[in-house]
Parts: structure tokens; C-alpha cells; sequence
């Protein structure tokens, strides 16, 4: 015959060894795997960034007002506001790895020279008159450019016009802080540079297509092109659209043109940690829906599209800017026409083969 109460006092041995078992894992600084495998083992990624939009005709008046209240210079270093995600509460990220802010240079003023081990590059939707001086070469910021200021380069920004200008940032900060991998260090004072040259010597050297001087025969991790400029790009464009318009390849998608800023000395992403492209669509095109590992932030250079993040649609114009976060599908339409800039954290992963895409609806 079963003896019920030696068996239930048995149970209640076993529970209270077991409960001090895990008092102890406690005590001793330990986890055991069962307790926390789903966190640690999701079946697809499960981002605490969430889909998120912020509306440029909300941050450029923002922006301007910090251009009025907030002094910039050595100690804040720069007049630059991050885009927080929502999921991310108390971190200035826009992404888990990515960071995004507008920067707030008004007339005259001086953002002092420093440098630092995360990479970065600026986007510019408007105007004109500042010039970054990257390790000595003063590059002219304008209008669609992408300048890059790649990690550990001496870096400084000076506004020469009487005007204010705003621009895009983005920057490797959140992975750089997760990989404890952050060094900083304060330049001069004083502008370095007040030089305000056409062209960059980094260009006049290297931005002549498919032509590599001989003099530098070894390649780099980071593009020695300083700056992309919008003639350039908008010219890729319009000549990928006009090629499939007389019957050849040259899309991505029908109706969407696209590039990449690329290194020319190895072809591969201009920035070893940072994806950057501009995407442009025809009035009318729609994208097929499309998701990967790693995240993305988008701003919309010029024209309105619908966005459709993980099912939910977003009307986005001019400058608005999107936070796309790991394996989250993303799909774009435009009944008019758009250009998108685009940055993603895609080289990290593809380093660490961790990369995956999917095209096409989630099943
Ligand atoms: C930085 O150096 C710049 O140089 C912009 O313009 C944003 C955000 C965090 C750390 C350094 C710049 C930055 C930054």
C-alpha cells in the first residue's frame, strides 16, 4: 500500500532542496539555462526597438529651438539630437546598434575637433555652408551629399554662411558601447582649418569613376572618399531608371532604383560597420516586402511614400525618419515618386555571418 504522507513529505524534502538549490545558484553569482532559455534561444530575433516614426516637421523646429537655447562647443561637443526608440526607454539609440540624430549647426558657429573609435557619416537634406574637416581635408557638406568620418579620424565642423544648417548623423555608437570597444579623445580648441575648398582632397584624388591612382596600391577598410556627392548619386539613379525604361536590367525591382556607397578600393560598404544606400522610386512603384537580421534606419530625401512596417502603414514625406528594427518586414510604395536614404548595421552581421533576408510576405 502507497503511504501517501511519507510520499507527499518526501515531495516537500525535495521542493525545499530544490528551492534552496536555487537560492544558492543566487547566491553564487549563477543561472541555470532552464530557467532562461527562452530569452537566450528565441526561435527568429525578438528586438526591444520597436517600429518607430519621427516626423521631420516635428524635429527641425526642435532643433532649431536647441540652435537658440544650447551653446555648442567643447565639453557637449556638438548640437546633435538622438532619435530615442520607444522600446529602448532611456537609451538615446535608435536601433539596438545604430545611432541617429539631427545635428544643429547655426551661422558661424564652430563644432570643435575631436575623434573617437565608433564611425559615423552625415547625410545632408538641405542646404549648405559647412564644411567637415576630416583628419586635415575640409569637405564641403550640401545638399543630398553623404560625407563619412570614418572611426578614429580627427573630425571638426564649421559653419562659414548665415544661415543655420541641419543634417543626418548616424553612427555605430550603440554596438561600439555594447562591445565596450569606446575610445574618445578632445582635438584643438580652435578650428584647425578655416579653408573652405570646392572639392576635398580626398575626392580630387579618388572620386573619378572606375580610375584608381597607382599610388596607393593597398587597400582600405574604410573609403578614402570623404564624400558622395548628389550629382553622382542622383545621376546613378535616374540612368538605372531610364535603362529599364529601354528594356535592360538595372533594378532592383521594377521601379525601384538603388545604390550603395561602396569603398573604391574593395567595392565592399563604404564604412567597415555602417551600410549606407539611396533608394529611389518611380511614381507608381511599389517594393516586395522584405525583412532581415540587423536594423536599418530610413530618411525620406524627397517625395512621400507609404511604408508598411510589420503590417502597420506609416505616410511619410521629406525628411521623416523610420528606425527598422532586426527581422521586422518592411514594404514601400510611392504613387509619386520618392528618394530614401537608407543606413543598416548589415556589414557587422555579414562580418560575424549572422546575416539573413527574407523577400517576400512573412509565412
Ligand atoms: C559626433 O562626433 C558627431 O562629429 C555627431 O558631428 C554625433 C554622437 C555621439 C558621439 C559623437 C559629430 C555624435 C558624435
Amino acid at each position: 500500500m502507497v503511504d501517501l504522507d511519507s510520499e507527499a513529505a518526501a515531495g516537500t524534502v525535495q521542493d525545499r532542496a530544490l528551492q534552496q538549490l536555487y537560492t544558492d545558484f543566487d547566491t553564487a553569482g549563477l543561472k541555470p539555462l532552464w530557467t532562461v532559455r527562452d530569452g537566450l534561444m528565441p526561435v527568429a530575433p525578438t528586438p526591444r526597438a520597436v517600429p518607430h516614426v519621427w516626423p521631420w516637421d516635428r524635429l527641425l523646429p526642435l532643433a532649431a529651438r536647441a540652435g537658440d537655447l544650447v551653446p555648442v562647443g567643447r565639453g557637449g561637443e556638438r548640437r546633435a539630437i538622438a532619435l530615442a526608440n520607444p522600446g529602448l526607454p532611456g537609451d538615446p539609440f535608435a536601433t539596438a546598434t545604430l545611432w541617429a540624430a539631427v545635428q544643429y549647426l547655426g551661422p558661424r558657429e564652430v563644432a570643435p575637433a575631436h575623434r573617437h573609435s565608433q564611425n559615423a557619416f552625415r547625410f545632408v537634406l538641405d542646404g549648405e555652408g559647412v564644411w567637415t574637416v576630416v583628419d586635415g581635408d575640409p569637405v564641403a557638406m550640401r545638399r543630398g551629399d553623404l560625407l563619412l568620418t570614418p572611426g578614429w579620424a580627427w573630425h571638426e565642423h564649421h559653419n562659414t554662411a548665415d544661415t543655420a544648417m541641419v543634417w543626418l548623423d548616424g553612427l555605430d555608437i550603440p554596438l561600439n558601447a555594447q562591445l565596450d570597444a569606446g575610445f574618445f579623445e578632445f582635438g584643438p580648441d580652435q578650428l584647425t582649418d578655416t579653408s573652405t575648398p570646392a572639392a576635398s582632397r580626398g575626392e580630387r584624388l579618388w572620386a573619378h569613376p572606375g580610375l584608381r591612382p597607382l599610388s596607393a596600391e593597398a587597400d582600405t577598410v574604410h573609403s578614402p572618399l570623404p564624400a558622395y556627392r548628389w550629382t553622382h548619386t542622383d545621376a546613378a539613379l535616374t540612368a538605372q531608371l531610364e535603362l529599364a525604361d529601354e528594356g535592360h536590367p538595372a533594378l532592383v525591382e521594377p521601379g525601384h532604383a538603388a545604390v550603395r556607397f561602396v569603398n573604391p578600393t574593395t567595392g565592399r560598404d563604404a564604412l567597415a560597420t555602417l551600410r549606407l544606400e539611396m533608394h529611389r522610386l518611380a511614381a507608381g512603384a511599389a517594393t516586395a516586402t522584405r525583412r532581415e537580421v540587423g536594423s536599418s534606419v530610413w530618411q525620406v530625401f524627397s517625395g512621400q511614400a507609404t511604408v508598411l512596417l510589420d503590417g502597420r502603414e506609416h505616410q511619410v514625406g521629406t525628411g521623416d525618419l523610420l528606425a527598422v528594427p532586426s527581422w521586422c518586414p518592411v514594404s514601400l510604395r510611392s504613387p509619386d515618386g520618392a528618394d530614401l536614404f537608407r543606413f543598416s548595421d548589415a556589414p557587422s552581421y555579414q562580418a560575424l555571418h549572422l546575416d539573413r533576408h527574407q523577400v517576400g510576405d512573412p509565412a
